[in-house]
């Protein structure tokens, strides 16, 4: 088995302080927290970029600072989010790919996004898969249900996304496929033989998920983007002490933690 790679979704679009007292927000914060996530175990943080009053942006000039931030203090791959917020326009949304970050999220569908809806019309994702690969950006594929990932496998087949694919199983978002293990066992059952895959539970279903991938030879996706727990009604005090737990359990069982230049090799990045 593949060493685990672990990622930390340090900050999302939607938790709130309020939510998640300990959320980094300000470029400073988010690279402190980066920095800790890889010290805990992490190779590749994904990064949203927040306003100094918390909403949600993505400003090119905000992310700059972040990944300039993160690079100062650590290796770690910096993937950058191109989904940003429900609502937000394309254009906005592929901002942060033109400052050639390593990887970028490419999301291949529409979904329901609570009470919203996340909107990825394939014309704009042809766009930022074109964007991406122009730039020289790994994509890796957001699949919040199980006809994207039909769609993405006939985008391969008519070479708009390259192999070996990298694909990130989000599961549990109300509108989405939901956080088991049948429709990750399904999911996982679909991918061609060279892809890798991780799994970011939303929710309850991080741990047992993560827990999951670990075995399966899945890597796993942690972090207050998209769980905000450390156990049922107990706030995790950081995003590196949920990445320890994943570090702790994969070594446990034997599977060590792939650091960032272990990653890059993997994913079949360049070093
Ligand atoms: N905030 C969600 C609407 C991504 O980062 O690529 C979309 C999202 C996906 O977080
Ligand atoms: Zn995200």
């Amino acid at each position: 088995m593949q060493k685990l790679i672990i990622t930390a979704a340090l900050t999302g679009a939607e938790v709130t302080r309020a939510q998640q007292p300990a959320l980094p927000i300000s470029p400073e914060e988010i690279a402190q927290a980066a920095a800790e996530c890889a010290l805990a175990g992490a190779s590749i943080v994904h990064v949203h970029a927040r306003n100094p009053d918390g909403s949600p942006t993505q400003d090119k000039a905000i992310y700059r600072q972040i990944i300039t931030a993160i690079q100062a203090r650590c290796d770690v791959i910096v993937q950058v989010s191109t989904g940003g917020a429900v609502g937000m326009t394309p254009q906005e949304r592929l901002a942060p790919v033109t400052l050639t970050p390593e990887m970028a999220t490419l999301s291949m569908g529409t979904v329901n996004f609570g009470d919203g809806v996340f909107m990825n019309h394939p014309s704009d994702m042809e766009v930022f898969a074109q964007a991406m690969r122009l730039h020289g950006v790994k994509p890796e594929l957001e699949i919040f249900d199980s006809g994207m990932l039909t769609a993405a496998l006939r985008w391969l087949k008519k070479g708009l996304i390259d192999s070996p694919l990298h694909v990130d199983f989000v599961l549990g978002i109300p509108g989405g496929m939901a956080g088991t293990a049948e429709a990750l066992m399904y999911l996982r059952s679909q991918l061609p033989p060279d892809a890798t895959w991780t799994v970011a539970g939303i929710g309850a279903a991080q741990l047992p998920l993560g827990v999951m991938a670990i075995l399966l030879g899945g890597h796993v996706r942690v972090g207050f983007e998209d769980n905000v727990f450390y156990s049922k009604g107990e706030l995790a005090s950081s995003n590196a002490q949920l990445v320890s737990r994943i570090a702790r359990i994969s070594q446990e069982m034997n599977r060590p933690v792939a650091t960032p230049k272990e990653a890059r090799a993997i994913l079949g990045m360049a070093p």
